[in-house]
């Protein structure tokens, strides 16, 4: 809390003496001025001096709950720079432009006009204020005005009214302004950032009207996730995460043509129109308010003692799908319970591994006024393993063979399913697939998974949860599908309607790269 404090007064005292939006959360400064210059020098507000107020507060709400590990100070100062970003490249990172931030939506609910140093006057009491303030006279009428006014600001400081039935979530949440909560979960997902990051600029859902929250844990040691999300999440609120991506981009193309490595040797054997419509999807899509701002974001961090490894091939294992699904549950939750807001809507469950998604996905769940509702997902694959793959074969719709199987297993088992130790024999959403089917197709479902979850905010304050224990024989996000079905709510998905995501060889796929490579060599 005393961190808290800490950088709310930092961005106050910055926004009050020097009109100026704040350049370090933590409040620390750059080494000298010059320096402080060639790094991201914030715009001055000539005017507007309100909309200023309201960046520096969705700054500030980057929120970091810090369990364990290093200190906010040393973990921004490695990533104070986007020269830090990939250690060694040396970008011109002068200046940015940003933009100027018009909807209601950056202001309303927790954002209310309330001056710190007004409620502070209050501290010992209404009568005390008076006293202090007016001295023992009556109060004249203008005196009266500002009383008013400023117990107002206080009682605005300490009471929320929210009316709930106005929070339902609409199948038209755009037109009807509906707040959106999107949640991330994140383990070792470096690598992953600048793909989510450009996905989440993509979505043409209103940016003002959807809160960020990620949750980092259980990563492994040096893994520098965290810090990442944190510099990428002060560009994204500045308006100026797109220009730093050109420069990152720019520098991995030179970089790459210096450098012929091994790393990314499995595109050789990737179909070349998927290699191209990755390669220009994010240049074609760009929408109007691609730069513009989230209404807010919130970063926490907090392990939940995942031991399982991230890689492809350990978290694959059939035996620690359960162990893994409930601790991926336990996560969900918390980060929920700590997220949602009463004002919230929607709430959108997105995985940061996702290659291609339409940036209209949120509107297009939304449309279908579902409770819950998910796109398929589909990997693409080598050429030589069928160039694609049904992937997440978490979304399903129920069998009686998989509740006869149910019936054989203990109380604690969990199913897992696309093992050949669970033959359920469900009709799975990815394999009835049809690459030129509608898209507006929906069918009702039983499990989902949690690739790109769409669900009304409704459903988790009735009780609907990921479960973190053995629920119907299942875990996580497919139990959550079977608990929303339990208590009547609608759950579906869109077969037809397909998000792509990445193909991370496994090591029996690059044992077969390096085997052809060899292959070609020998000619
Ligand atoms: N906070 C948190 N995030 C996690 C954890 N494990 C995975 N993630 C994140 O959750 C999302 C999905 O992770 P994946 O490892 O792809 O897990 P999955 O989707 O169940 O597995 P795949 O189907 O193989 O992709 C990604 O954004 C990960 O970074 C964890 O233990 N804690
Ligand atoms: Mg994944």
């Amino acid at each position: 809390m005393d961190l808290l404090i800490k950088v709310k007064k930092g961005v106050q005292n910055k926004a009050q003496q020097e009109e100026l939006l704040p350049t370090s959360r933590n409040n620390s400064n750059y080494g000298d001025e010059e320096q402080k210059k060639n790094s991201f020098v914030p715009k001055r507000r000539k005017t507007l001096s309100s909309l200023m107020k309201l960046t520096v507060f969705s700054l500030l709400i980057i929120i970091v709950y810090i369990f364990w590990g290093s200190s906010l100070t040393e973990m921004t100062s490695k990533y104070d720079s986007v020269t830090n970003l990939h250690a060694g490249q040396n970008t011109k990172t002068a200046s940015y432009k940003t933009k100027q931030l018009t909807e209601n939506e950056y202001y309303d609910h927790d954002f209310e006009d309330i001056e710190p140093a007004v409620v502070k006057k209050f501290d010992n009491g209404v009568q005390h204020y008076l006293i202090s303030q007016y001295g023992t006279d009556v109060l004249t009428p203008s005196d009266n005005e500002v009383y008013a006014k400023e117990l107002q600001m206080v009682l605005d400081a300490s009471v929320e009214k929210y009316d709930l039935s106005t929070f339902t979530g609409s199948s038209n949440g755009a037109t009807n302004r509906d707040h959106l909560l999107l949640c991330v979960p994140l383990r070792d997902a470096e690598h992953v950032l600048p793909l989510m990051f450009k996905h989440l600029m993509n979505l043409t859902y209103p940016h003002e009207l959807i809160d960020l929250a990620f949750l980092v844990s259980d990563c492994s040691e040096g893994d520098r996730t965290l810090d990442a999300l944190l510099a990428y999440s002060k560009h994204l609120q500045n308006g100026t995460l797109s220009q730093v991506f050109t420069e990152m981009d720019q520098y991995e193309m030179d970089h790459s043509k210096k450098s012929k490595g091994t790393k990314n040797l499995h595109l050789k054997y990737m179909n070349p129109d998927y290699l191209k419509l990755v390669d220009t999807s994010f240049k074609k899509r760009k929408h109007s308010n691609y730069d513009k701002p989230f209404r807010s974001i919130q970063v926490f961090q907090k392990d939940f003692g995942q031991i399982i490894g991230q890689g492809f091939s350990d978290r694959h294992a059939v035996k620690v799908q359960g162990i893994r699904r409930k601790l991926m549950g336990r996560a969900r939750n918390w980060l929920m319970a700590n997220a949602l807001k009463p004002y919230h809507a929607w709430v959108y469950w997105r995985d940061a591994d996702i290659e291609l998604c339409p940036g209209s996905v949120i509107e297009d769940l939304m449309s279908k006024d579902y409770d819950v509702i998910v796109p398929n997902v589909w990997r693409p694959l080598p050429e030589f393993l069928d160039g694609e793959q049904p992937y997440d074969l978490n979304s399903w719709i129920e069998s009686d063979e998989a509740l006869k199987l149910a019936k054989t297993l203990d109380e604690d088992d969990v199913i897992v399913e696309g093992y050949a130790e669970y033959p359920t024999w469900r009709v799975h959403l990815a394999y009835i697939r049809d690459a030129a089917g509608d898209p507006n197709e929906v069918v009702d479902l039983d499990g989902v998974g949690g690739v790109s979850i769409l669900a009304k905010a409704k459903i988790f304050r009735s009780g609907v949860q990921f479960p973190a224990f053995t629920f119907e024989n299942h875990a996580e996000t497919e139990a959550f599908g079977k608990m929303a079905r339990k208590m009547g709510f609608r759950v579906g998905g869109l077969p037809h309607y397909t998000i792509w995501h990445i193909y991370e060889p496994s090591d029996d796929d690059l044992m077969e790269i390096a085997n052809k490579e060899r292959q070609n060599k020998r000619g």
